[in-house]
């Protein structure tokens, strides 16, 4: 039988930067046991005047375009520099695959194995909030816990990156060169969200290639209107082989970082967030409390046959479940 923690046992060890409890914690907080959830509730708030304090940099591309590896050989200059970096990983295809978690536990074995890192990869949940709406939370327990950078990977392809572009600073897109069309197939909507591009797997054979790809991209990316942080989003070109780039964004990284903080706008994103957030966790909340109704519950379970073969409209059997939860019957 699993031994429950107290608040206090959780939030000592996680002020005192224990990863194990840490862990544990992340796991409470995408527990969908109501208990867990108070729990997790209560530690989140008691935790919260200790939040707030990382740079959170989204990092996002199509799968195989190097997002763990690059995440592994960034991560480790920054913990050179002495920094503690804790990893998040939001892709919900990896809850399918297994493989793909220990594929990311491999390619970041430096960050595995530095005390002063921590990975998390995607939870398996898919509950109402998503697993973007867990990993906001994480966010915060992996604040708490002392970590000033905060990698969240996230596969460019679906619908997490507008939940995670809510939740992090800073915004990282890896392109391929040669990939061929322009932006390869990623949504209009996550590229001008990015606040760099970065040209990946620019080395050997392919530096060409990239030179090429980072001169067609540059007048794409000066034709983006600047971001509404007023920030002109960057392009450089990178390689986790040979550590090409690494340099510039982190120069990139600093240069964001004392341009929003001088404008002011570093608070009102993070306000933002919160205010996002806020939204996510009421639409979750009533989400739970309509299906977990029990007479909610009972009708849609008696009435959804009658929608599924076009006898009842699905509007109808909504209100009528709406109207019931709202009744309190
Ligand atoms: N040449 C070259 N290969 C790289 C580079 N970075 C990653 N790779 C290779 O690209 C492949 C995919 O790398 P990953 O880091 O797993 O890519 P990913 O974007 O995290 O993939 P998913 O998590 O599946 O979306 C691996 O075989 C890496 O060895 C690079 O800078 N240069
Ligand atoms: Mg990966």
């Amino acid at each position: 039988m699993r031994t429950r923690r107290t608040l206090a046992e959780f939030k000592a060890g996680i002020l005192a930067g224990d990863r194990v409890l840490l862990a544990q914690a992340i796991t409470l907080v995408e527990s969908g046991l109501p208990a867990d959830q108070e729990l997790a509730t209560a530690l989140i708030q008691e935790l919260l005047p200790h939040t707030g304090n990382s740079f959170r940099i989204g990092v996002t591309g199509v799968p195989g375009v190097g997002k763990s590896s690059f995440i592994e050989v960034f991560g480790g200059r920054l913990l050179d520099a002495g920094k503690k970096v804790a990893v998040l990983a939001v892709d919900p295809s990896s809850s399918l695959s297994k493989g793909s978690i220990l594929g990311d536990k491999t390619r970041m074995e430096r960050l595995a194995l530095d005390k002063r890192a921590f990975i998390r990869p995607s939870p398996s949940s898919s509950t109402l909030g998503g697993v973007a709406g867990k990993t906001r939370e994480a966010i915060l327990l992996c604040e708490a816990a002392g970590f000033d950078l905060i990698l969240v990977e996230t596969v460019g392809v679906g619908q997490s990156e507008t939940a995670v572009k809510s939740m992090v600073d800073f915004f990282l897109l890896l392109l391929l060169a040669g990939a061929g069309d322009e932006l390869q197939g990623i949504k209009k909507g996550i590229v001008e969200m990015a606040d760099a591009f970065l040209i990946h797997k620019a080395d050997g054979d392919n530096m060409d290639l990239a030179a090429q790809a980072k001169v067609a991209y540059q007048n794409a990316v000066h034709l983006l209107p600047p971001t509404e942080k007023g920030w002109a989003p960057k392009l450089l070109l990178g390689s986790s082989v040979t550590g090409l780039g690494l340099e510039e964004l982190e120069s990139i990284l600093v240069s964001y970082q004392e341009q929003m903080k001088g404008s002011g706008n570093w608070e009102t994103i993070r306000g933002l967030q919160r205010l996002t957030w806020l939204e996510d966790q009421i639409h979750e909340l009533l989400g739970r409390a309509f299906l977990n109704h029990p007479g909610v519950k009972e009708t849609l379970e008696r009435e959804k046959p009658a929608v599924q073969s076009g006898q009842l409209s699905s509007s109808m059997l909504a209100q009528q479940a709406v109207a019931l939860f709202l009744s309190k019957k």
